[in-house]
Parts: C-alpha cells; sequence; structure tokens
C-alpha cells in the first residue's frame, strides 16, 4: 500500500518543499492550495508518485469539507497530514493593528488548520492509524514586540498540537509540531504586503534556514518507525537563538 500524505500550503515555501520531498520519499501527495496553477506546476513537476490537487481556502469550513469528500476512496487513505497553511499579515503595535490583518491569522492559522484536521482526523481514526504534523513556529514559544496577534496564533497552534496529542494517542494518531525561526520563504513578503525591501531585511546579514530544511525535519519526523513520535521540534538557523536574538554579521550565502 502506497503511503499518501496530505501537505496544506503547498503551492509556496516550506509546504511546497515538503511535497516535493516527501515524493521522494514515495508518497502519494495531495497537495492544497489557493493558487491552482502553482499546484498545477508542482503536479507536473512531480513525475515519480501520482498527485492530486485540491484548490481550496482554508478558511471555509465547507470548501475544507467539501475537497476531503471529493478524493476517491484510496486517496481518503491519508497517512500525513501536515498542517502547514498560514501566513502573518502586518506586523504592528497592538494598538495600531488592523482588524483584518488580525481575522486573517486566527482564521487561516487556527481555525484553517482546525477545519483541515476535522475533515481528516476521522479517516485517520477509521483506520486507527495516521500522523499529523502541525507547523507552528518559534512566535508560539515566545512573543515579540509587534507580532502580537501571530504570536496568539501560533501559540493557539501550540495548544491544539499539544491537546491534538492528548486526544489522538488513543486513536493510534501521532501528532508532531515544528516550530521553525526565520525561514527564507514567501512569508515575509505576505507579512509586508508584497513590499520586498522590507522583506529581504528581515533575512538581511544572516543565514536563516530555508523551505528545504524544514521539509528534511517533516521527512524525518514522518518516517521514524511506528513507535517513535518527535513530538516537537524547536529549529534556528545558527545565528538565532531566540524569537529576538538573531546575530547578523554574515553574508547570506
Ligand atoms: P509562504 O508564504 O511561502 O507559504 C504559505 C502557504 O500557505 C502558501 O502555500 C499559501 O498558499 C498557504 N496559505 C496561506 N493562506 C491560505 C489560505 N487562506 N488558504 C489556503 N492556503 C493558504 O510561507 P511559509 O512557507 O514560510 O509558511 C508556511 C508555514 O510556516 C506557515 O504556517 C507559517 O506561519 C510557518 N512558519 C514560517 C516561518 C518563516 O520564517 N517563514 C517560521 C515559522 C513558521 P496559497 O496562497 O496558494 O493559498
Ligand atoms: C515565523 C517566524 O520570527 O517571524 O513564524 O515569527 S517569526
Amino acid at each position: 500500500m502506497p503511503r499518501i500524505a496530505l501537505v496544506t500550503g503547498a503551492t509556496s515555501g516550506i509546504g511546497r518543499a515538503t511535497a516535493l520531498l516527501l515524493a521522494r520519499h514515495g508518497y502519494h501527495i495531495i497537495a492544497t492550495g489557493r493558487r491552482a496553477q502553482r499546484l498545477e506546476e508542482l503536479q507536473q513537476e512531480i513525475t515519480s508518485v501520482p498527485v492530486r490537487t485540491l484548490i481550496f481556502d482554508v478558511r471555509h469550513r465547507e470548501a475544507v469539507q467539501e475537497a476531503i469528500n471529493s478524493l476517491p476512496e484510496e486517496w481518503k487513505a491519508i497517512d500525513v497530514l501536515v498542517n502547514n497553511a498560514g501566513n502573518a499579515h502586518g506586523m504592528s503595535p497592538i494598538q495600531h493593528g488592523a482588524v483584518d490583518d488580525w481575522e486573517a491569522m486566527m482564521d487561516i492559522n487556527v481555525k484553517g488548520l482546525l477545519y483541515v484536521s476535522q475533515a481528516v482526523i476521522p479517516l485517520m481514526i477509521k483506520r486507527r492509524s495516521g500522523h499529523i504534523v502541525n507547523i507552528g513556529s518559534v512566535a508560539g514559544k515566545e512573543v515579540y514586540p509587534n507580532g502580537n496577534v501571530y504570536c496568539a496564533s501560533k501559540h493557539a497552534v501550540d495548544a491544539l498540537s499539544q491537546a491534538m496529542r492528548l486526544d489522538l494517542v488513543k486513536e493510534g494518531i501521532k501528532v508532531s509540531e515544528i516550530n521553525p525561526g526565520l525561514v527564507h520563504t514567501e512569508f515575509s513578503e505576505v507579512r509586508f504586503k508584497g513590499d520586498k525591501d522590507k522583506a529581504d531585511n528581515v533575512y538581511k546579514g544572516l543565514k536563516p534556514l530555508y523551505a528545504e530544511d524544514i521539509a528534511d525535519i517533516i521527512a524525518f519526523i514522518v518516517t521514524r518507525p511506528p513507535h517513535v513520535n518527535l513530538a516537537e521540534v524547536l529549529v534556528f538557523p545558527a545565528a538565532q537563538a531566540s524569537a529576538t536574538v538573531v546575530v547578523r554579521n554574515q553574508e547570506e550565502e
């Protein structure tokens, strides 16, 4: 039986790198996101295993459920769910925060993760097997100035990961959480609403993590033997020690 992995947010960054790497490990891939063309390109790029794409916004509960329901029966035997879709929207003191940004972060990072999980967990329970990997953040372990609501959303992911592990252990489902520091993806471009200079500054003067580094960890976690669950990983670039302590005296290679 082939193993099947569903990766949310597979159109970019960590999700895309994870879909590519899990395909190299022989997983059949269900890649999801909103940008149809990028999903199509990813599907064409992966030639070694079958790939299905599902286009939905994780904020829309019915769309999420319908997309999962639409999978052919054999594709519903999902072994690995990578809850990766998410972003920061804006970065400002709480007193100047934009409510639309707050809602986007809570709706996508927290409620979206719940909607996808709710659609997939029953399929895993039926088979008494599965592995959920939630992408949290160092922002779910610490707060930093101007990070307020993004940090709150990732603290929620941290709480939900622990809670899922408690509730699902008796169902034979493993739950892992990966909490990265600075990863150079489209994340900062989204956070700063397309301001490329501002986004590039986030990674200036250090060698950040790359999406492939996180994909590597995800692949390691899901390929451990059945009796092993790596519950939590906090991962930084070598030049980072906390959300706010970053050494910027190196040139990015
Ligand atoms: P990217 O911006 O490169 O990728 C974000 C992905 O999330 C895209 O594929 C996007 O797909 C998807 N996504 C965003 N909003 C929605 C939505 N409403 N519905 C469906 N999919 C959505 O960022 P990263 O790869 O860096 O981010 C991936 C995860 O990693 C996020 O949860 C982020 O919080 C977390 N993270 C990132 C870090 C970093 O420094 N980069 C560090 C720690 C954690 P599309 O737009 O096509 O829908
Ligand atoms: C993304 C990393 O430090 O911008 O979660 O919050 S950070």
